[in-house]
C-alpha cells in the first residue's frame, strides 16, 4: 500500500469515521498510537511507529500531529466528527481566502460560507493555497474574506497547527470575489 493511500486512510479515521476500525478518538481529537497501529494492522496495514512518524513528518499539508511523547496522534484540522481542538482564538490577517467552485457561488454569496459537513469553515492565508483547495472540485473560484473586520466585529478565528485558518461561519457581507 502506498504512503498516500495510508495518509488518506488516516484522514478518514482521525477526522471522519474512527468507527471504521473501531478506533477511540477523544474529545480533543486524539487517538492512542498503539491502538491505531494495532487496528490498522488488523486491516492489513502493517505500519510501525517509525513509518507513522515518517508519514506525519512528510505529509504534504502536515495534516497530523503526534504529541510530545509520541503516544497520541490527531488530525490538525478538517474534522467532521465533533472534536474540540482547544485552539486559542487569534487575530487573523486583514484578508483570508476561500477556494471554491462556480456551482456553489450563488448559495455562498446568498447564505455565506458554511462549515457544511466539517466542524468549521476552512480559510487559506494566500490565493495560491485557496486555489488548490478550490481545484479539488473543478475550476477554482477565489473568495476574499475580510477577516480582520469580521474579527473586530466579534467573530472568533483560530489557526490550526498546520496553518489553516478556521472560523464558524462567514456572512456574505464580508465576501468579495477575488479577481486575479
Ligand atoms: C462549499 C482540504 C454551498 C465550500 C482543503 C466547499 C481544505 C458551500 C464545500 C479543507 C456553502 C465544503 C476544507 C454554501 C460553503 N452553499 N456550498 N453556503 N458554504 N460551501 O471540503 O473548504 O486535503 O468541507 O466552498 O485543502 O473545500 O482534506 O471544505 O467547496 O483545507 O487536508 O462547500 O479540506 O484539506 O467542502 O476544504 P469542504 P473546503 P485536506
Amino acid at each position: 500500500m502506498d504512503y498516500k493511500h495510508i495518509s488518506k486512510f488516516l484522514s478518514l479515521v482521525l477526522r471522519h469515521k474512527p468507527e471504521e476500525i473501531g478506533l477511540h478518538v477523544d474529545a480533543e481529537g486524539w487517538a492512542n498510537v498503539q491502538e491505531l497501529l494495532e487496528k490498522l494492522e488488523s486491516r492489513g496495514m502493517h505500519i510501525d511507529f517509525a513509518l507513522l512518524e515518517h508519514l506525519v513528518a512528510t505529509n504534504d499539508k502536515q495534516r497530523f500531529i503526534l504529541n510530545e511523547t509520541g503516544d497520541k496522534i490527531r488530525a490538525n484540522q478538517g474534522h467532521s466528527i465533533a472534536v474540540d481542538l482547544k485552539l486559542q482564538p487569534q487575530q487573523p490577517p486583514e484578508v483570508l481566502y476561500h477556494g471554491t467552485v462556480a456551482a456553489f457561488l450563488p448559495n455562498i454569496l446568498e447564505g455565506g460560507i458554511q462549515k457544511m459537513s466539517r466542524q468549521q469553515v476552512h480559510l487559506s492565508k494566500d490565493v495560491e493555497t485557496a486555489s488548490k483547495v478550490g481545484q479539488r472540485r473543478g475550476k477554482p473560484i477565489i473568495l476574499k474574506v475580510m477577516a480582520l473586520e469580521m474579527h473586530q466585529e466579534g467573530y472568533p478565528f483560530y489557526l490550526s497547527d498546520n496553518g489553516v485558518w478556521l472560523t464558524d461561519f462567514v456572512p456574505p457581507k464580508y465576501l468579495t470575489q477575488n479577481k486575479h
